[in-house]
């Protein structure tokens, strides 16, 4: 498959002494409005709420891959409560507290500051480590199913904090999971609708969908370089992402003309994107947009993209309404685990500690120099 991080746009700045060079983020990067949904129609259950939204939701899908949406039913309480919830695991919680809670090979767990690099990028001007520092939480299996049982790779359960040390916060983010999770859900015939497909054909493929929340904290960075990154171009893994704005400013996103641009979006509005398992699906038709975090001048950044995505075992084989006529799909079928298990592999230098047999914690995540 093509290489999502084939991006350019630093050349100009190539030639230059590194003490004449700005600093990354005045770089001559526009802003843009991101297209707009409007969910209300399909909250309040109307009944021509999806043919409502189909086609400005395809519209969005094949071009930019990013979009947002307003009226979403998620209440804003508990968005603002997150905000809360990521400032309190990052900052309230020392080192080695975290560090009891640290990255497993289920990749569930705390990741400290400048453990990813893409290292399957040909982008070359991506050469240091990320900044960001996240805890992750994923979807738990019960303790009695069989690949828990076995000890098979991302079926292991989310290290949490214990409930002394960070009282209510477990609750409020699982809370906030699940609303998300039932917002994705929500959505799933308008995805049918805006591929062409029949109602409920998605459904059999999220009887348990694998969901994540990368709740984030970008440290505050007085002077950036060109190819320093919060988080470094990429496009998300799975199938759709909602992501509320965070507070401070640094999300850029590549459009189809290779150009990074500053998204702007309505107040209470949350981003949603496509991920490369749903686009190999679509054979490309919907875009998996790449998009990356510059890290922020002022403040601390905090934000929590979640990410809601097919069972595990799902297997995504080209979607009857994408197939080419005149040549085969470029993709294989393949399942969500073991696309998801590969773009591990490549993403984070902390994968060369874990084999799928291995339950063991990983030591301090390694630098890659
Ligand atoms: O922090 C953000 O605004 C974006 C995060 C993101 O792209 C990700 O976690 O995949
Ligand atoms: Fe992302």
């Amino acid at each position: 498959m093509g290489d999502i991080r084939e991006i350019t746009g630093l050349k100009e700045v190539e030639s230059m002494n590194a003490f004449e060079r700005p600093d990354a983020r005045t770089a001559n990067t526009d802003c843009r409005a991101i297209p707009v949904v409007d969910l209300g129609p399909l909250i309040r259950g109307e009944k021509d709420a999806i043919e409502k939204i189909t086609a400005p939701w395809r519209d969005a899908c094949e071009n930019l891959g990013f979009l947002c949406v307003i009226n979403h039913g998620v209440d804003t309480r508990l968005i603002e409560d997150m905000e809360t919830q990521s400032r309190r695991f990052h900052d309230d919680l020392s080192v080695d507290q975290k560090m009891q809670v640290r990255v497993t090979k289920d990749q569930k767990g705390f990741i400290p500051s400048k453990a990813t690099i893409l290292t399957h990028s040909s982008y070359h001007a991506h050469t240091k480590l990320d900044s960001v520092e996240c805890y992750v939480v994923a979807t738990d299996f019960p303790d009695d199913q069989a690949e828990v049982v076995k000890g098979t790779q991302f079926y292991g359960p989310t290290p949490w904090p214990p409930e002394k040390e960070l009282p209510g916060f477990k609750d409020s983010v699982t809370r906030y999971m699940s609303a998300i999770e039932s917002l994705g859900l929500s959505l799933l015939p308008v995805w049918e609708a805006a591929l062409d497909l029949s109602p409920g054909y998605f459904k059999p493929y999220f009887e348990k969908p694998y969901c994540y929340l990368r709740i984030a904290k970008y440290p505050k960075v007085d002077f950036v370089q060109e190819n320093e990154f919060g988080l470094g171009a990429h496009a998300d893994t799975g199938f759709m992402t909602f992501l509320p704005p965070a507070l401070e400013p640094g999300l850029q996103i590549l459009d189809k003309d290779k150009n990074w641009f500053w998204p702007s979006v309505p107040k209470g509005a949350i981003i949603v994107n496509i991920g490369q398992f749903l686009a190999r699906w679509t054979n490309d038709r919907f875009r998996a947009t790449p998009h990356r975090v510059l890290p922020p001048k002022n403040n601390d950044r905090y934000s929590f993209a979640c990410f809601i995505n097919t069972s595990l075992d799902a297997v995504a084989e080209c979607l009857p309404s994408c197939r080419p006529s005149d040549s085969p799909p470029k993709y294989e079928a393949q399942s969500y685990l073991s696309f998801f298990e590969w773009y591990m592999k490549r993403t984070y230098v902390h994968y060369e500690d874990f084999t799928d047999s291995d339950s063991k914690r990983a030591e301090t995540p390694k630098s890659a120099s």
